[in-house]
């Protein structure tokens, strides 16, 4: 069955280690979130928060993520420096034993939502996608040149009238959440205390003016084929996060939303260390996706699996609805995984692991007492998620 895993944020994480292994978690998802964009991860820095780990019988099972720079996204002023860093931390974790590695190439912003306190059924309250509200963000709020270029007409009408009904505080709040609350603690490039983070956020995009798909294409290229011999040599998986949303936003290209893009990725450079998280939130942001198929398609390459589901509302808008319920057929996805599973097993094939973690979750119960949580990563509803998926992979596992 899929290893169990649980996003740890390290030492200073309100939930403890001792928490995970009363909840049954077998490995932690984690990284030197000390440290900043760039730098190389010595042996010593990854042993202790290894060994921290490994003393409460516990496995660093992958890191997320290993923050590739803007530097080397856009092939900027310390690109090189940066991937031979890279390259030293991809050696030092294997040395180390460990051996999976989750990364993103999303353009300056990581993850998006709009809101974070969308209410559910008895006052739950989750993640929150409106994309008209998104538009207003980008064309009346951030006012980027042209931006309304990039909207249907009646889309940009619809966040024109948002954007009227908005106070300054409702503004200041957009802005806060999209630029710094949902980016700090991911490794975000903009961090709380700068002055203007609106400005400081519009001259990083605009040093993707001339970097459209194609060349960003490049450049990921670029990267996987210097990391891909070191990765084969220290034996460490390399695994992309999808983009979240799955589409360009804000002028900026995005290229891995969708089955023809992981294609693009696998043809790019075929070895197995050049392979994928699965995420189905992050995939369902493209409600033409589908994600049975794509895990099936692209199961061999699947290092790291992100669980978790997504109601799909009207145009492109969505609310993450827990893990189990929702648009996706989630029984399918685990399915699927396992059928996998078995088939590595069946090859003696060694990374049989497949580690997967309850991605984000409703803030449920205790949950909604203090703000002690980042933001998506709570306890209760974390923690429920993990049940739901681990009740739902023993199901399907036994009649497999
Ligand atoms: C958000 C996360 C992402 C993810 C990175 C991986 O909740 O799924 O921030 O960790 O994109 O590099």
């Amino acid at each position: 069955m899929l290893e169990k895993t649980w996003r740890w944020f390290g030492p200073n994480d309100k939930i403890s280690l001792d928490y995970l292994v009363q909840m049954g978690v077998e490995g932690v998802v984690t990284a030197l979130h000390h440290l900043p964009i760039g730098v190389v991860w010595t042996k010593d820095e990854i042993n202790k928060l290894k060994n921290q780990i490994e003393a409460k019988g516990l496995r660093w099972s992958v890191v997320e993520s290993l923050p590739v720079s803007e530097d080397i996204k856009t092939k900027g002023k310390n690109y090189k420096q940066h991937i031979e860093n890279y390259k030293i931390s991809l050696k030092n974790l294997g040395e180390c034993g460990v051996d999976t590695v989750c990364y993103n190439f999303m353009p300056v912003l990581d993850w998006t939502r709009t809101e974070l306190n969308y209410t559910h059924k008895g006052g739950g309250k989750g993640l929150y996608f409106h994309f008209p509200t998104f538009v207003a963000f980008d064309v009346f709020i951030l006012k980027r040149e042209n931006a309304a270029n990039d909207y249907p007409a009646e889309i940009v009408k619809e966040a024109e009238e948002i954007y009227k009904k908005m106070s300054q505080k409702e503004m200041d709040d957009l802005v806060y959440v999209i630029i710094v609350l949902t980016q700090g603690f991911v490794n975000g490039v903009i961090d709380g205390t700068v002055k203007d983070p609106k400005k400081v956020f519009l001259d990083y995009i605009s040093t993707y003016k001339n970097i459209g798909r194609e060349q960003l294409q490049q450049n990921l290229k670029d990267f996987i084929d210097e990391m891909v011999p070191v990765c084969e040599e220290y034996n460490v998986n390399l695994c992309i996060h999808p983009d979240d949303p799955p589409y360009p936003v804000l002028g900026m290209p995005r290229i891995l939303g969708c089955a023809d893009d992981i294609r693009w990725l696998r043809n790019a450079n075929k070895s197995l260390r050049n392979g994928l998280t699965f995420c189905t939130g992050s995939l369902s942001g493209r409600r033409e996706n589908d994600l049975p198929a794509i895990a099936a398609e692209f199961a061999d390459a699947i290092h790291f699996v992100h669980l978790r589901n997504t109601q799909h509302l009207s145009d492109r808008s969505f609310y993450e609805s827990g893990h189990l319920y929702g648009s996706l057929d989630m029984p399918k996805i685990v399915e699927t995984l396992l059928r996998e599973q078995k088939r590595r097993i069946a090859e003696g094939r060694k990374d049989i692991r497949m580690p997967f973690r309850p991605d984000h979750g409703i803030r449920l119960l205790t949950d909604l007492d203090n703000d002690i949580y980042n933001v998506g990563y709570p306890l209760i509803g974390r923690m429920r998620g993990l049940c739901e998926i681990d009740g739902l992979q023993h199901g399907i596992w036994h009649l497999l």
